[in-house]
């Protein structure tokens, strides 16, 4: 193909990315060398926990031509995910609520993201094949796969690391998840931004488990995220007051980034918040049997967790909510059900022990601080 044709269908590529629900698409080279070392060091200091899948693929995650040989470009998109009903601080300050990252609430964006990208992908061979051109090779991927999004992401211009290490957009914030197309056409490359965070460190002083270390790296085993979706066990104790009644991931760093206050809601449904997770009562989402669990989740991110961590997690929020002889009630009768193992039973021993003492200070001053910079920043609070 020409030069000129192959710019053509750039813009092409874009303007199919956007009829197909992403919100904007960006073009890069597979070079991702400089990435190298860091992501080497991050391993060796064990910042991954348990993330087995992080270390097996060892720098195959930086060399996107030996994940599907044969590409020289990257077409990396981003879709928004900002459901309308998110209510924020309605949820965060009320610790009788559940919160669940508003990524989770509703289906499941592997399946989406991967079905649009893959028909991105068979528009632009049906297109080459029109002009008589063949051989066009693609793979598109989202999230599952051994590669490093985000760095790809900031190299096609879609915006620039911020200090929580999310990716930003001037315009649209963070709330948008990345996929990506490998592709083996010598497409124009696109320029990354010249943007940064300046002197804010509003997610830092923030992020309720001291997660985000001061260089613009999140050490993965104290972030909520880490400990309420990914480990597999026992949450440390150490991290279960700071958890509050976060029981599926955590969204802090990006709701007091100051860069969200513009952030688009989402076009697509499927990432509309499902009724039953719309401010859940904890003790509502703690009575669900695996029955109901697996069939009120499916479609869902959270299904994957599986029944014996959600309980796990709701134990710990229970556990760090105000006293009240139903919730004692309530843990007391799940700590005999056939449902519970040690595992879960140790934390609901220990939501138990909270309530027979005290709490100096049931929302901590950091979410009382998160949920100030939301009526704030977020005038509506999405
Ligand atoms: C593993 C993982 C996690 C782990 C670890 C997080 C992390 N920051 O690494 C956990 C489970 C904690 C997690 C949590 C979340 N995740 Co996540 N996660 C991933 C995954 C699978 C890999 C990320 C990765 O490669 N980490 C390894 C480290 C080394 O990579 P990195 O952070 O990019 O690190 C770079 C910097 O640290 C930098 N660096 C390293 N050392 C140094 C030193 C200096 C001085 C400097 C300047 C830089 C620097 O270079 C590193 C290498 O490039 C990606 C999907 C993917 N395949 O890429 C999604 C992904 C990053 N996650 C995503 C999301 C949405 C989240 C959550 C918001 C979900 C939630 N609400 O609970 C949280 C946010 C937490 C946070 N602040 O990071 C989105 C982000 C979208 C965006 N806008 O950027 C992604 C891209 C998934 C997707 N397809 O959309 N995640
Ligand atoms: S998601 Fe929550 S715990 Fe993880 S880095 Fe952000 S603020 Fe910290
Ligand atoms: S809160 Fe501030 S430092 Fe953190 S990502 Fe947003 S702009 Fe950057």
């Amino acid at each position: 193909m020409t030069s000129l044709e192959l710019s053509e269908l750039s813009l092409q590529i874009k303007n199919w990315a956007q009829e197909l629900g992403f919100a904007q698409l960006g073009i890069t080279d597979t070079d991702l060398k400089a990435e190298e070392p860091k992501l080497q060091q991050w391993l060796d200091n064990g910042y991954h926990g348990e993330m087995s899948y992080m270390a097996n693929h060892g720098m195959m995650r930086a060399r996107p031509h030996e994940l599907h040989p044969g590409t020289i470009r990257v077409l990396s998109a981003r879709m928004d995910y900002l459901p309308p009903e998110a209510g924020f601080a309605s949820n965060l300050s009320n610790p009788n609520l559940g919160y669940i990252s508003r990524y989770a609430g509703g289906r499941d964006y592997h399946k989406l993201i991967r079905k649009q990208l893959k028909k991105l992908g068979d528009r632009i061979v049906a297109h080459c094949q029109q002009i008589g051109v063949t051989g066009i090779d693609f793979r598109p991927f989202v999230d599952s796969a051994p590669v490093l999004e985000r760095p790809l992401a900031e190299k096609a211009g879609l915006g620039w690391t911020g200090k929580h290490s999310l990716l930003l957009n001037p315009d649209a914030g963070s709330w948008f998840f990345l996929g990506e197309v490998l592709i083996n056409l010598p497409l124009p490359i696109d320029i990354p931004l010249n943007q940064s965070c300046k002197t804010c460190v509003a997610c830092i002083k923030s992020c309720p488990t001291n997660a985000i270390l001061d260089n613009n790296v999140v050490d993965g085993r104290r972030c909520i995220s880490y400990l309420t979706i990914e480990l597999q066990g026992a949450i440390p104790e150490e991290f279960r007051r700071a958890i509050g009644n976060r029981i599926y991931g955590c969204d802090d760093c990006q709701l007091v980034c100051p860069i969200n206050a513009k952030a688009p809601l989402t076009q697509q449904a499927d990432f509309h918040i499902r009724n039953q997770l719309i401010q859940p009562e904890l003790l509502t989402l703690f009575a669900w049997s695996e029955k109901q669990f697996l069939s009120l989740t499916e479609g869902s991110p959270i299904r994957r967790i599986g029944h014996k961590n959600w309980l796990r997690n709701i134990a710990v929020a229970l556990g760090n909510a105000p006293f009240n002889n139903d919730i004692v009630t309530a843990l007391n009768a799940r700590k005999q059900s056939d449902e519970v193992d040690d595992m879960v039973s140790e934390h609901i021993d220990w939501a138990l022990k909270q309530h027979s003492q005290a709490h100096a200070e049931l929302i901590s001053r950091k979410t009382q601080r998160v949920v100030r910079a939301i009526e704030k920043g977020l005038p509506r609070d999405a």
